[in-house]
This record gives structure tokens, sequence and C-alpha cells, in this order.
């Protein structure tokens, strides 16, 4: 990102057109970072609450009077209660590795606070990768217009990753085929030759049907498997008894010949690509799914082309020092709690309850699950609540005390992609806005005023940098902090193009393959082979809750918005309309709903409204809510979260937005 700055104010905004993988242009979010960073809402001094809960009113204070009271509270929970109580709640506000878990990390298991597990976006398909391939790597997107087949898989490219579009294109232009596989006709399947509309939750049913048929027709790579994976007739074995092709079209609603054709495609074409993303995860059976899609890549030996293989996350190839960033070396035996219950968290556990929670870099009132229960526990009485925050979001309206945090362009930071495999310097390119400061510097503020002596609490952000990159593997040699500055950014010291798992490489599993059948899988909460299992809310699992809220919610990203980031934006806010819900003709009817019209969308856990827009985009049984409003800027102050559920995923613990039956009626 380019940013051009005049007499101190940042004037321009755009991306670099060196940069190997985001080519020069920005999202259509990120594009709108200055009127965002200049927003009239721009929390620019320290507040303190002084109407109810919730109501957002406050008066400003100092810095030291935040301080101080921030200390004295914590102290006299840590007295009352044990540290225990205290909460760190926190996620992908800011990616960068200095303003999310390092000083902050380093404060809390300094005073022993709970940990939190940070399971509400990718825990699920990340623990998948890590089982089957232990880590998280995957082909270099910058080859995939080699590419011949290209499957997006549970993943609105165009909206939610739009800069691997150009090399899709690419591909296009030499002639590739793109398969879309999601419920919702979104644009990216329209901008793709073949669209599959499968049942939500029912992926792994796919994968598991699509290696039936390679492996009834022969179409497998055996030299493959015998060299690079472990379990794989154990697997075969399985899939030809339990995954018959009209098995699996009744469970994914979809024709035996789409799955039929799908498979021998796969086995046919090279090279080819699934790009399987986050959306596919947010089920029951999320884990398993992943787990089974990543093994698709091993059975037709896709791995081995330039272009080929899979890819989720490139997360793992970083090998950054995460451990000496975050101090994991400071001990710390406290609980975990898992950010995806934060409504039970702050309701019903009691061993302590939560007494003190300090939010930074998310906004929990409209992101997290069951909204109804998160909302009543922010609103008790007996919780001591501090927001880090650029605006008086749905959460701030909660605070007890809100601090004003600098953005992007006002701090330096490092980052690493999970898209890319670059590693890129953040540069500080306007001072900061009123009297916003860093997040680190925040947490180092709280901790001198609690009067904690360690070092690594006064570590300054350069030093944290360097811990980062100190001791780290060979994919970091020969970038250092000052190359990065100079450069801004630079890949990773790796092959080009990097072929993680081609015959020969050396699998960082135990047993140094792909770990196809394995006992490790009980370590991860499930059998030793990939499995299909079906979503919570459905008719396998629950026939009456399926009869009473027949419909499948999906509140996927919007496309102005990032997850609630942005909202606030006034131009993307008015792209975006307002909130809506996607039916089919059918459901519509059946409902007396006509499109325009207010509807009502419910289930046991709470309710939103919405504008109905009756489209052929999703399929009859399938509703789409796209996401995430703040309620406050809503008609009536609710969000899609208000009916999804705090239920975990199979493998990682993980969120299960997805998993959500609803009805709709029209509202009165
Ligand atoms: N514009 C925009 N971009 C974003 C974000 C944003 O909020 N806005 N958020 C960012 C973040 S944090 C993330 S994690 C990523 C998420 O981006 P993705 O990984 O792409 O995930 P989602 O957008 O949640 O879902 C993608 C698609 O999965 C489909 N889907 C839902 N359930 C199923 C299913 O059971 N099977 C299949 N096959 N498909 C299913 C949805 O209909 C949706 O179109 O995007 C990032 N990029
Ligand atoms: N219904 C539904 N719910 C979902 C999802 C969905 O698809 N559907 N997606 C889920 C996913 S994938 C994710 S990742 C989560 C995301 O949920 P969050 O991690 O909460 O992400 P955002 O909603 O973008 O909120 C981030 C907040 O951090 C603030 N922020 C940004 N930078 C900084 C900084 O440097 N310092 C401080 N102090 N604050 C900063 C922003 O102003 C913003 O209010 O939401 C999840 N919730
Ligand atoms: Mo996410």
């Amino acid at each position: 990102m380019l940013v051009t700055v005049e007499d101190g104010r940042a004037v321009r905004i755009a991306g670099e057109r060196e940069h190997p993988f985001t080519q020069g242009f920005l999202c259509t979010k990120v594009a709108k970072y200055l009127e965002r960073t200049y927003h009239e809402g721009r929390l620019l001094y320290p507040q303190i609450r002084v109407g109810p809960k919730g109501e957002g009113k406050f008066r400003r204070a100092t810095w030291d009077e935040a301080l101080s009271l921030i200390a004295s509270r914590l102290r006299s929970i840590i007295d009352s209660d044990g540290a225990e109580a205290i909460l760190p709640y926190s996620y992908a506000g800011t990616m960068g590795l200095i303003q999310g878990e390092a000083m902050a990390s380093r404060f809390f298991r300094r005073i022993g606070a709970s940990l939190l597990a940070r399971t509400i976006c990718s825990a699920a398909g990340s623990e998948a990768l890590n089982l089957v391939y232990g880590n998280r790597m995957g082909t270099d997107p910058e080859t995939i217009g080699e590419a011949k087949l290209i499957i997006l898989w549970g993943t609105n490219t165009l909206t939610s990753n739009p800069h691997l579009w150009p090399f899709i294109r690419q591909a296009k232009e030499k002639g590739a085929t793109t398969i879309c596989i999601d419920p919702l006709r979104t644009r990216t399947a329209v901008a793709c030759d073949e669209h599959i509309p499968i049942r939500p939750g029912t992926d792994a049913a796919l994968a598991l049907g699509m290696m039936h048929i390679l492996f009834r027709d022969q179409l497998v790579n055996s030299p493959y498997l015998d060299e690079m994976t472990v379990g794989w007739r154990e697997l075969r074995d399985r899939v030809l008894r339990d995954h018959p092709p009209h098995r699996v079209a009744e469970t994914c609603r979809l024709p035996i010949e789409t799955i039929e054709r799908l498979a021998h495609r796969y086995a046919t074409m090279r090279p080819t690509f699934i790009r399987v993303n986050y959306g596919l995860q947010r089920h029951a059976g999320g884990g398993s799914a992943v787990r089974a899609i990543a093994i698709l890549p091993a059975i037709t030996g896709a791995w081995d082309d330039v272009g080929g293989g899979c890819q989720l996350s490139s997360s793992g190839t970083f090998g950054l020092n995460f451990a000496r960033l975050e101090r994991r070396d400071i001990p710390c035996n406290t609980r975990t709690i898992n950010m995806s219950r934060l409504g039970e968290a702050l309701t019903e556990i009691n061993d302590p309850p939560v007494k003190a929670m300090i939010v930074y870099n998310t906004n929990p009132a409209s992101i997290a699950p069951d909204r109804k229960t998160v909302l009543r526990g922010l609103r008790r009485d007996d919780l001591f609540t501090v927001v880090l925050e650029h605006f008086q979001t749905d959460t701030a309206d909660h605070a007890d005390v809100l601090l004003p945090a600098t953005t992007q362009l006002e701090h330096d930071d490092l980052h690493r992609a999970y898209g890319h495999l670059y590693v890129m310097y953040n540069r500080r390119a306007i001072e900061p806005l009123g009297e916003a400061l860093p997040n680190s510097e925040i947490f180092r503020r709280i901790a001198a005023a609690m009067k904690l002596d360690w070092p690594e609490l006064k570590a300054t952000d350069e030093e944290m940098m360097r811990d980062a990159l100190t001791d780290v593997g060979e994919q970091l040699r020969g970038i250092t902090l000052e190359t990065l500055r100079e450069r801004g950014w630079m890949r990773l010291n790796i092959p080009s193009p990097h072929l993680p798992y081609r015959r020969g490489a050396k699998v960082p599993t135990p047993s140094g393959k792909i770990e196809i059948a394995t006992d490790r899988g009980a370590a991860f909460g499930v059998g030793r082979l990939p499995e299909y299992i079906p979503p919570y809310e459905s008719e396998e699992r629950d026939p009456h809750l399926a009869k009473t809220y027949p419909l499948a919610l999906i509140s996927p990203p919007a496309h102005s918005f990032l997850n609630s980031s942005f909202v606030n934006v006034a131009s993307l806010r008015r792209a975006a309309g307002k909130p809506t819900l996607e039916i089919h003709g059918d459901d519509a009817k059946a409902r007396g709903i006509n499109g325009g019209e207010r509807v009502k969308i419910f289930n046991k856990r709470g309710a939103f409204t919405a504008e109905a827009v009756i489209s052929d985009r999703v399929r009859p049984g399938v509703v789409s809510a796209p996401s995430i409003w703040w309620g406050k800027l809503t008609d009536d102050g609710t969000n899609a979260n208000e009916t999804t559920s705090q239920a975990l995923t199979d493998i990682g613990a993980g969120a299960t937005f997805y998993d959500n039956l609803v009805e709709v009626r029209a509202a009165q």
C-alpha cells in the first residue's frame, strides 16, 4: 500500500505496482482507508463511561486518569477473584505482528490472565491442515496461471480474496476450466465456467465421493501415493464402501452426473488447483471437510505440478518466531477460554467468572455468534470492560474505559500473509490523530500503571520486531528489519515456484508423509480417516429442528465490508445499501413474501430483520444475509449474529456461523 502525504496529511492511497502478488490495486474496502482514517467518528482521546452500558455515553478523560482507573480496577479484581478473572479478547482488526499479540501477550501472561483460544475464523481448517500435512502451506499462488482446472471451493474469491483473481484470469486466458462450489451463486460463481450449488455443510461428502470415483475408475496416482502418503489403502476401502455417488448426490443435493463429471475432470486435467477457503469450514464438520478436500491433490499427485495442488493458507510458510515475540516462555498455566463462545464465557462461567475484559482489534458485539447472549454478558454491571478502538463500535458502547488506537497509517508494524509468500513492513505514514496510541504502547502504559517491572513489558516496537525475526528458519534468511524497511516487502527465501509437497519433499508430520489415515486424528477430535459429519442443524441430526426452522442461513462477508470494519464508512455503506436477505422465489412464495418487503429472520436464539431480495442466486432451502452489520447502524439494532450459534467445529473448536437454521416471515 502506497500512501502519499502532503503537509502531514495522507492525501492519496494506492496499491504498490511492483508487488508481485497484489499488483498495484487495493480491494474495495482498503481503497477507502483514507476516508476511514479521517472519519469524523475517529476516537481521538480516552473516555470513561457515564451512562448505562450499551447506551454509549462517555466523558473525556486524560490518559493518566484512564490508565490509573484501569490499573486500580484490574488490581482489585486480581485481589478479589484472581487474575484468571481477566480475559483478553482480540482478533483480526489489524493482522500486524506488533499491534496484534506482541506486547498484549506479554502483559496478559505476566499478570496470569485467562488465555484466549482465537478460533473464530480459521481454526477448523488450519488444524485440519496440521493434521494431514503438519503445517499450513499450499500452492504458490503466483503459479496458478499454469493450472488447467481451478476449483474455487467455499470461497467468494472476487469479494474476499480479489488479489488472487488476476492469476485465475491468467489461467482462464490460457484455456483453464473454472468451477465454483458454493451454495450461493456469488459473483465468483458467475465468473466461473461451472457452478456447483452444494447443500451447505456437506463438502466432505462431495470430496469423499470424488475419491470413490477416482479409486473406482483407477484414476489415482499410485506412485505419488506410495512415496508421499500413509494410509491411502485404508481410505480407498472406506470410500469405496461408504461413499458411492448416489449416496453423495443425496447428501449434497446434487445430480450424480455433476459429481461424476467433477471427479473425472479432476483426475484427467493437469495441473489442477483447488482454492479451498474458510466459508465451507464454518459448519459442524468444517474441519473434516477441509481435511477431505486437502487430501484430493495427494490422490492425483497434483502437488507435483507447477500450478497444481491446493491452498487454504500460506501462513505456515513464514516461520516467524512467535514464541519469542509473544514471550510464550513466561509460565502461564491458566485456563483457556474459546473466543467463539464469548456469550457463554460472560454469562455462565463461574470458576472464576470473567470480571474484566480487555478488547482490542475486534468488535465482538457485532461479530461473535449468539449475539443476544454476548450483549447480555457485555451489559453485566459487574464486568469491567476496556476497549481499544478506532471508532465507537457496538462493542465500544459497552466499554467502561474507551481508548483511542492508531490506524495502520499511524504506526509501524510487520506483516506476514495468509494467501501469499511475502513479509511486509508497515511504515507509519502520518502522525497519530489526536491522542491515539498504538496498541503496543497502550499495553506498555497499562503495565507501567500497574507497576509491573518486567523488562519485556518495556520493549520497544522495534525490539519486538527483531524478536520475531530472531532464531528463525532458512525461509527468513536475509530478511532483516533493515532490508525490510528499505524495500517494504520481501519474498520468503524459498524456491520460486514453491512446491511444498512435490515428490521427494519432506512433509512436516511425525511420519514425514502426508497422513491420509492416522491415529493422530484422535488428538484432533476425529477418527483415523476423514469422514462426513453432517451439520448440527440438519435433517440428519435434528429432524424436528429442521422442520421448525427449514432454511439454512449463510451470513457471508458483504462485498463492501471487511467483517464489521468499514460499516461506518459512508461510501461503503452506501454501496452495501441496507441489510438484505436473499431468498429463493419458491421459499418466498410459500411464505407470502414479496421482494422489497421487510422480513424477520429468526430461530430459537434470536431474530433480525432485513429487506427481502427474491433471487435465484440462492437455491431453495438456503437464504443469505450479507454481513457483518453494526447493530447500531441498522433500523432495529440487530444483525445476523442474533441467530448464529456458539456450537463448535469438529476439528479446531472453531465457530459454526453458517450451520444455522432459521425461519423467515414478513415483519409487521
Ligand atoms: N470483502 C471482504 N473480504 C474479506 C472479508 C470480508 O469480510 N469482506 N473477510 C476476510 C476474512 S476475515 C476471511 S476469514 C475471509 C473469508 O473468505 P472466504 O474464505 O471466502 O469465506 P466466506 O466469505 O466466509 O465464505 C465464502 C463462500 O463460502 C460459501 N459457503 C458457505 N457455506 C458453505 C459450504 O458449506 N460449502 C461450500 N462449498 N461453500 C460454502 C459462502 O456462500 C461464501 O460464498 O475473507 C477475507 N476477505
Ligand atoms: N455472521 C458472521 N459472523 C462472522 C463472520 C461471518 O462470515 N458471518 N466472519 C467471522 C470471521 S471470519 C472473522 S475473522 C471475525 C472478524 O471479527 P473481528 O476480528 O472483530 O473483525 P472486525 O469486525 O473487522 O473488527 C475489528 C475491529 O478492530 C478495530 N481495529 C482495527 N485495527 C486496529 C488497531 O490497530 N488497534 C485497535 N485497537 N483496533 C483496531 C476496527 O476498528 C474494528 O472495529 O468475524 C466473524 N464473524
Ligand atoms: Mo476471518
